[in-house]
Order: structure tokens, then sequence, then C-alpha cells
């Protein structure tokens, strides 16, 4: 890339974003922050836009110039269907269509480790797995998987899915020793997905080097992802206030799935079925 050209990150005002922007900054990428919430903290090389991705002029005027997006934007909750719809679906549609229409070539596409949560935990993942989502917002990310798929193939567009485990400055709790990822390790992610010559389109997971990890990350190994934190530095006093549970767990579906609480929420029945396929 152009490191004189602008990356385009929706769902530019939130948490994520907040501790990817050091990281590409300092690569040298010129960030453009487009949110519903004007974005705070703006350095030198950054620019916030406020708008809707339900607004498509704006989203296009937001695009003009850049190189890359990537899209972050989206509900990060279970919440209802309708808000599943318009933030994981027709916002995702939005994005796609709007990068493609501009001539964006590349988009680095935010999905969760929620699109395969259902997976037991002893169950190691690598790109190739069929999505078993552990909840509607899993659902709606495995929606987006898809779009880009469709992107790269139907129109030539570059798409980096990145199923991302657990962004934050630090693991935060057992479930999160196998899926954290650093804010370091995340934007090299990011940086693959706009600058890699090679990248058609790839699913990678978004975590660290960790020793418990849920996934095998082969994929994002051969696009050259070399992750440099590790959750198990973190491990001792994680353990220490919250241990495995004491006895057979295989009644809880949050502790049998990847997905912890997403998966536990609203499960019915003997999660022992998970194991069945
Ligand atoms: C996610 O996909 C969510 O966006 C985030 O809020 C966390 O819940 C994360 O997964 C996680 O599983 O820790």
């Amino acid at each position: 890339m152009d490191r004189r050209q602008t990356l385009l990150i929706t769902g530019g005002a939130g948490n994520v974003a907040a501790l990817l922007r050091p990281h590409l900054r300092a690569a040298g990428f010129a960030l453009r922050l487009l949110d519903r919430r004007q974005a705070q903290g703006l350095t030198e090389g950054e620019d916030a836009v406020v708008a809707d991705l339900a607004d498509d002029a704006a989203l296009a005027a937001a695009l003009s110039g850049c190189h890359a997006v990537l899209h972050l934007a989206g509900c990060t909750t279970d919440a209802p269907w309708p808000e599943q719809v318009s933030g994981n679906v027709n916002a995702s549609i939005a994005v796609f269509e709007a990068a493609r229409a501009a001539g964006v070539e590349r988009v680095i596409y935010a999905s969760s480790n929620h699109a395969v949560g259902l997976y037991p935990r002893e169950r190691r993942l690598d790109d190739a797995v069929v999505p078993r989502p552990d909840s509607r917002y899993g659902v709606g990310k495995a929606f987006g998987e898809l779009l880009g798929a469709f992107f790269a193939d139907k129109y030539g567009m570059r798409v980096l899915c990145i199923r991302i485990g657990s962004a934050e400055p630090a693991p935060i709790d057992r479930r999160r020793l196998s899926i954290w990822v650093s804010p370091r390790d995340l934007a090299q992610l990011v940086r693959i997905g706009v600058e890699h010559p090679a990248l058609r389109f790839s699913i990678v997971y978004g975590v660290s080097d960790n020793a418990r990890s849920f996934y095998d990350n082969a994929a994002a190994t051969r696009l050259g992802y070399r992750p440099l934190d590790r959750a198990e530095d973190h491990a001792a006093a994680i353990l220490a206030r919250d241990p495995p549970p004491a006895g057979d767990a295989t009644s809880d579906a949050g502790e049998v799935a990847q997905g912890g609480s997403f998966a536990r929420d609203e499960f019915v029945g003997d999660p022992r079925r998970l194991f069945e396929w």
C-alpha cells in the first residue's frame, strides 16, 4: 500500500478501532474514522466522518480517495433479529457495495469467533470449517463472510475476513485465554489484509500466539502472520480467579462450546449433541 493513502474504518469511534489506531498510524496509514458518533482523540493522519452506513451518499463520499476498508461497525451483542439485520446484514451489504462502486478493491471484514462458537472447545478449527454460529450475532457475522466470498469471486475484490477472538489489551477470563488477540497482533492482520499482494479471499482467526487456542491458524501463517503476544503469559493470574469447573460441565453449553455465554444464552436441551457432528 502507498502509505500516504487512506484506510476507511467503519465503527471508527468504537473500542476495537481505538485499540488499533495507534498501531495502524505507526505503520504509516492515514485513517478515516467513520461512525455514527464523532471519533475522539484524533491525531495527525486521522480524520473523522460522522455518518450512518444506511446513508449511501455519505458512505460513497467517505470512500473517496480510500485504498481499503476495515469494516468493524456492526451490532456486537446478541440483540434481536431486526438489529442483526440492520447492523450486520444491511450495513455489510452497504459497505461491500459502496466499496465496489468506488473501486476500492480491498475489504477487511471483522468477523467473530461467534460465527463458529458452537463448536466444542476440544475441536481445533481451521479456516475451512462449516460455520456453527452460537447466536443471532454469530449468524450475522457468518453472513458477512459469505458476502466477502461473493464480492471476491464475482467482482474481483480482495477480502480478508478476520474471525476476531477477544480484542482487549489483555485476556479477561479463562475462555479468552483461547481466543485473545492483542491490539498489535490484530493490527498486523489488518495490515496483511491491506497489503498482501496475493490475497484474494481468506478467512483467518484474529488471535495471538495462544497455547490454549481453539484454532489452527495456518491460513494466517501462510499470509505471513507472526503474532507477537501470548495469552499464556496471563494464564496463572486468570486461572487463579477463574478456575475450570470442578465437576462434569457437559450440561453447560457455555462450558462445552467455544462461544461461552453467547452459546449458553437461550440454549435448549443437552449440549452433548454438539459433539454429534
Ligand atoms: C465478539 O465478537 C464481540 O464483538 C465482543 O464484544 C466479545 O464478546 C468477543 O466476541 C468475545 O467473544 O470475547
